[in-house]
């Protein structure tokens, strides 16, 4: 087994950087800098790293010691606290490469010898990436209850209640002479028929966890000039929209991403919904309509000025979730009738920002109603969701079949499928993806 090395820290100039060496050469190669025995596990201590070969001082660093199998990957494990500047991490890292034995951990290699060793599952893992690329509060609170292991509990039970099951089934194959309890085959398809309603509760959950973790979309529309980029550029607090009186202005989709109260929000500007005059225009038309169908929440915006004409292309588009936006009030006499749609509309102001916090609240409150954090755990990945749905499809023949070896066959297929979440099972062809998703800065 190789002894591999890497920048633990964010790349580039700060006060300290980490770099972690993992494997069985980790504490002679430590040793070599040091001139020094080990340290004792998990104590922090401040050594003179040198150069071996030359003997030339490369820094002051703290040396912590993990032997294994009380490491992060399960093996021996040493951290050096380094000064963090550049010059300082090319020496150490020089120095550590001429070493026997020790080379450059690949992207996740660190993470994946700890599932290797039985540190954590597979999608204890995928929650500590999850945890290191979370942007917003709650996608924090998801991240750190999946590292913690609430998902994998939840699917090594469902896991070990249908093992027990196979093998009672299995022991009515294997000997059939002997008396088993009867109804046996009646009482296992109770059990399968308890988890199956279990799992079809956990999967219909409206995607809440893989929205969470990609950011819930939120698209923009309305004619052209009714104020759409301006409201975008108001709620992002930056100009990343351009805005214009000219009509036809926005042409493409425009992304911005905002935090709204811990939770992640895509919001797209999107081009005004006209019969367009050009070409470019009207793909710019085709793209936001296309948008608009694929949005977790549509904000519909119309302008208090033109209101006597009403827009059908975006009062078309109103369904159960959209926000009915109602832009430039500061332009028209108050007291009007700010119902559009048969729905009620939030009076704003993109350029004076009136009425603009009423309407962040009512979008947060959308935002949270769609993926906010609950007790019981979700589910955050399509391939969760994949392997789920072919363990209910497994179960559901299990429960209709007749003979008892076919039953048996089937279970065997429900535990596989739930088995590869966690990565109790035939999972070499999947581990390269999981933890490529390690490559920091991806
Ligand atoms: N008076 C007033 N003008 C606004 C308001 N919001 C936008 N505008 C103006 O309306 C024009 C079109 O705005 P823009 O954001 O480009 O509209 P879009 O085509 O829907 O993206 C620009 O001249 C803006 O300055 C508002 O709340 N009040
Ligand atoms: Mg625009």
């Amino acid at each position: 087994m190789d002894t591999i090395y890497a920048l633990s820290s964010a790349p580039g100039r700060a006060g300290v950087a980490v770099v972690r060496i993992s494997g069985p050469q980790a504490f002679a190669a430590v040793r070599a800098l040091t001139g020094k025995p080990t340290p004792a596990a998990r104590r922090a201590v401040l050594c003179r790293l040198r150069d071996p070969q030359s003997g030339g001082e490369l820094d002051q660093a703290i040396v912590v010691a993990f032997p294994a199998p009380h490491s992060f990957t399960g093996e021996d494990v040493v951290e050096l606290h380094l000064h963090g500047g550049r010059a300082v991490l090319r020496a150490v890292v020089e120095a550590l490469a001429a070493q026997r034995g020790l080379r450059p951990a690949e992207p996740g290699e660190f993470t994946r010898r700890a599932f290797e060793n039985g540190k954590l599952d597979l999608t204890a893992a995928e929650g500590l990436a999850d945890l290191v690329g979370a942007d917003t509060e709650a996608q924090r609170v998801q991240a750190l209850r999946q590292l913690g292991g609430e998902l994998g509990t939840l699917y090594d039970g469902w896991r070990g209640s249908l093992l027990r099951t196979l093998a009672h089934v299995e022991a009515h194959i294997d000997f059939p002479e002997e008396d088993l309890p009867s109804g046996l085959v009646a009482q296992t398809k109770v059990e399968l028929l308890r988890l199956q309603r279990e799992l079809s509760a956990h999967l219909d959950d409206r995607r809440r966890g893989e929205r969470l973790r990609d950011g819930v979309s939120v698209a923009i529309l309305g004619a052209p000039n009714v104020g759409k980029s301006s409201l975008i550029n108001t709620l992002a607090g930056r100009d990343a929209a351009i805005v214009s009186a000219q009509a036809g202005t926005t042409r493409d989709v425009v992304e911005v991403h905002l935090d709204l109260a811990g939770y992640p929000v895509i919001m797209a500007d999107t081009a005004g919904l006209r019969n367009a005059s050009d070409e470019i225009e009207s793909e710019g038309v085709r793209r936001a309509l296309a948008r608009a169908e694929s949005a977790d929440i549509r904000i519909l915006m119309f302008d208090a000025t033109a209101l006597h004409a009403v827009d059908a292309a975006t009062t078309a588009l109103v369904n159960d979730t959209a926000l009915v936006v109602i832009n430039k009030v500061d332009l028209v006499a108050a007291g009007r009738d700010m119902t559009l749609g048969g729905k009620a509309a939030f009076a704003v102001s993109a350029r004076s920002g009136g009425g603009i916090e009423e309407l962040v609240g009512a979008l947060t409150a959308a935002v949270v109603a769609q993926v906010g954090i609950r007790a019981e755990p979700v589910l955050t990945r399509a391939r969760h969701r994949h392997a789920l749905e072919e363990c209910r499809q497994a179960l559901a023949r299990a429960s209709a079949a007749e003979a008892v070896e076919l039953l048996a066959e089937d279970l065997r297929l429900a535990v596989r499928a739930i088995g590869r979440i966690t990565g109790r099972v035939d999972v070499e062809d999947l581990l390269d993806i999981v933890f490529r998703e390690f490559c920091i800065g991806k």
